[in-house]
């Protein structure tokens, strides 16, 4: 049977680069912070931690290794957490950029993104008239005219170069179509049975965040996947937790944290990633599912072991 009933992986997003700039203050960009909140939120119930840097000074996204360092040595010190690094960086740099940091440390996981898409989040400019860095304002504003590029060129550079390294992904499905440009991965021998695909719901340029939406993506991923797949869920903004409750009682897993939603519930803002993931964590357990040690989630998700990492 696909996806019979497993304990739930809680992954936690905890500092945004792509589409999050700092409109909290709670968001953790310096190292100390991003370690702490990191930590939190494993000690919290996240079994997996997927992590983006910005540079300290200037808060902006980062893709240099030197700028994950400090943190991931704390984290691994702190935590049996797994470490997840984003293969998305930013939406203006290159797929070869973008995929250094992952190899650098050769970690258990990271991000995979199936596709080329608008990506826009620049409503947000007309809502805030506080910015916490002189570039965020723009950044924002401006991405309206930018694509998110994933091509099947870029992502077959990003597999074979990650390959060695045995890092699983985590593949982002910002639509159906996505889970079909992973369908031809997979039968062109890029990425190996069983994958993991985290269904990425309202991001503008995507799939909207609806429980229609969502078994359409189940049922597609059924199809093509069977039982080669195990699935979370990240919704962003306001249909974090909602869309996170509804696909654990699918059997799937979920993502939450402040790089894809900066609420705790409507209009509030998070205090924390911890906060975030308590929250999701007492629903699931309430609801009569179990979530997942970070052992029980490198043995569901067929991972290498912390043992095997560069950091
Ligand atoms: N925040 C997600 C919507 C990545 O890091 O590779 C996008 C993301 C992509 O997490
Ligand atoms: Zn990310």
């Amino acid at each position: 049977m696909a996806n019979k009933r497993q304990k739930t992986i809680i992954t936690c997003a905890v500092t945004g680069a792509i589409h999050t700039p700092t409109m909290s203050d709670a968001l953790p960009y310096t190292y100390d912070d991003i370690a702490q909140q990191a930590v939190a939120a494993a000690e919290a119930g996240a079994s997996i931690l997927h992590l983006h840097a910005r540079n300290n000074e200037t808060g902006a996204p980062s893709v240099d290794p030197e700028d994950f360092k400090p943190f991931l040595g704390r984290i691994k010190q702190a935590t049996d957490a797994v470490v997840n690094i984003s293969t998305g960086g930013s939406l203006t740099l290159s797929i070869q950029d973008r995929i250094r940091p992952a190899a650098t440390f050769s970690a258990e996981m990271c991000s995979m993104n199936m596709g080329s898409m608008n990506f826009s989040f620049h409503p947000l400019a007309k809502r805030y008239d506080s910015w916490k860095f002189d570039w965020e304002k723009d950044y924002v504003a401006n991405s309206d005219g930018n694509i998110f590029r994933n091509t099947f060129r870029d992502i077959e550079e990003a597999a074979t170069t990650l390959a060695p390294h045995g890092i699983k992904f985590e593949h982002e499905c910002y639509d159906v179509g996505h889970l079909y440009n992973l369908k031809f991965c997979m039968d062109i021998g890029l990425f190996k049975a069983p994958i993991f695909i985290q269904f990425v719901m309202g991001i503008l340029g995507g799939i909207g965040a609806d429980i229609d939406n969502l078994l359409f993506m189940k049922q597609t991923a059924d199809k093509l996947f069977g039982d080669d797949y195990r699935w979370s869920i990240l919704a962003a903004g306001s249909a974090q937790i909602p869309m996170a409750t509804t696909a654990s009682q699918m059997g799937g897993n979920v993502r939450v944290g402040l790089e894809d939603s900066l609420f705790i519930s409507r209009g509030k803002l998070a205090e924390s990633n911890a906060q975030q993931v308590a929250k999701i964590r007492g629903i699931v357990e309430e609801l009569g599912c179990e979530i997942a040690t970070p052992d029980e989630a490198r043995e569901i998700l067929d991972l290498k072991g912390a043992d095997r990492t560069a950091f």
